[in-house]
């Protein structure tokens, strides 16, 4: 292991295993410092939409051959609200543009064995505490790896690390300023060894509150209903779950989900959050270290993915031309999308999800933009172009 690196990226999250791959591939050296093992990483049970732009870049990369096999284009998502569905259809609407069905945790899985088999180095179980010499061109990564302290310097460092990161809490609170809104209501996502109703999402709108019908697989399904805050996974037991996704996504013809085993049951949190900038000095944050969204646009990992093929691409330029230009835009370039899929995040979740506080008047405006969308191919195409994601800038 090296005492020393051009890049340290804090966090084997798709964004770190991704920067490593994007600047490995570049001649750029850098090390991974992943705080869990292995095992805890490639199961951790997260995002599951990939924008084309997301696929473009993980085949490019070379992690894309089992993408390629398993994955699951699709070429649209069924809206439902009162009894009725509409289906947004993205490549109609976007000049092309589809989505992809891949889960987080096999992007994950295929990067960690690219690097194990061929670098940079990954180290599990080596959690970052503390950066120092902040202020100088040699920042210092402090880690514990095994019960052993040890340090890292480097050029650079990127916090890679999640929201709970220790990158993002090293910079002064005066440099940044954050942005944050949280919800009054979170999801109880299930996985089961059941079939999806539908070949493509469903997002149901309900008095009774949002359900999602999702997919790992043809095989497996993903669902998602909206549960208050606080809610123990445990008082819901299988039963009531299917019971009210039934009830809440009112299929057509009065059709009943299929039922199966629930092999995975958690209570998520949703929080919108945005650092600007995104950078002080050496350190880079990127993914959920620098922004995070609530999931129902499935922007979190696409928006993720974007900022380190900006920041890979201005390490190359960095390399092969010695400017800095790149890296100084890097906030500014990444914050235009991060804000779009902020914006666009909220907006999914306001317009499918029942406040408990809400009134009669706000569900009316709901029901108004769900009609808007289904009668207006203008309003339809906006929904299509931020679900399918712009091209990365
Ligand atoms: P990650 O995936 O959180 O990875 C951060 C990594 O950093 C490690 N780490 C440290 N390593 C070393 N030293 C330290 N001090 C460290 N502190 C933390 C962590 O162990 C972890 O491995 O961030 P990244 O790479 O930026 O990727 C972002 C995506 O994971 C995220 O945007 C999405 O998964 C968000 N998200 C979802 N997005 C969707 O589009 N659809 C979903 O259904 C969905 N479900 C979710 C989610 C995020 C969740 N979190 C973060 C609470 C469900 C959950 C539970
Ligand atoms: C998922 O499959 O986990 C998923 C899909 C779409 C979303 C959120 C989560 O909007």
């Amino acid at each position: 292991m090296p005492e020393h690196t051009t890049v340290a990226i804090i966090g084997g999250g798709p964004a770190g295993l991704l920067l490593a791959r994007l600047l490995h591939r570049a001649g750029i050296d850098c090390v991974v410092l992943e705080s869990r093992d292995r095992a805890y990483v490639e199961h951790r049970q997260r995002a599951g939409i990939l924008e084309q732009s997301t696929v473009d870049v993980l085949r490019a990369s070379g992690a894309g051959e089992r993408l390629d096999r398993e994955g699951l284009p699709h070429d649209g998502v069924e809206l439902r609200w009162a009894g009725r569905g509409h289906r947004i259809d993205f490549p109609a609407l976007t000049g092309g543009r589809r989505v992809w069905v891949y889960a987080q945790t096999e992007i994950v899985k295929d990067l960690i064995a690219l690097q194990l088999a061929e670098g940079p180095p990954l180290l599990f179980e080596a959690q970052a505490t503390a950066i120092k010499s902040l202020d100088t061109d040699r920042p210092t990564v402090h880690y514990v790896h095994h019960n052993t302290e040890k340090t890292l310097t480097c050029d650079y460092v990127i916090g890679c690390d999640g929201f709970h990161g220790v990158t993002r809490q090293t910079v002064p609170d005066a440099a940044i300023t954050t942005f944050e809104r949280s919800y009054p209501f979170s999801w109880l996502g299930i996985l089961a060894d059941v079939p999806p109703p539908s070949d493509e999402l469903i997002y149901g709108h309900s008095p009774r509150g949002f359900a999602l019908a999702s997919m790992r697989s043809r095989t497996t399904s993903r669902l998602y209903l909206q549960v208050p805050n606080g809610t123990d996974p445990d008082a819901w037991p299988d039963e009531r779950i299917w019971e009210e996704l039934d009830a809440r996504l009112e299929l057509d013809n009065g059709r009943k989900l299929e039922r199966g085993r629930i092999t995975q049951k958690s209570v998520l949190p949703m929080r919108s959050f945005v650092t600007e900038p995104m950078r002080y000095g050496r350190i880079f944050l990127a993914g959920d270290a620098a922004h995070i969204v609530p999931p129902t646009g499935a922007k979190g990992l696409n928006t993720a993915v974007a900022d380190v093929v900006v920041l890979a691409r201005a390490f190359d330029r960095l390399r092969r031309t010695g400017s800095t230009e790149q890296l100084d835009a890097y906030s500014t370039t990444c914050l235009r999308r991060v804000w779009r899929a902020e914006h666009f995040s909220s907006f999914m979740t306001s317009t499918l999800h029942t406040d408990p506080e809400q009134s009669p008047f706000a569900t009316r405006l709901q029901i108004a933009q769900l009609e808007r969308i289904a009668t207006s191919a203008h309003a339809a195409a906006e929904l299509a172009e931020n679900y399918a994601g712009p091209p990365i800038a």
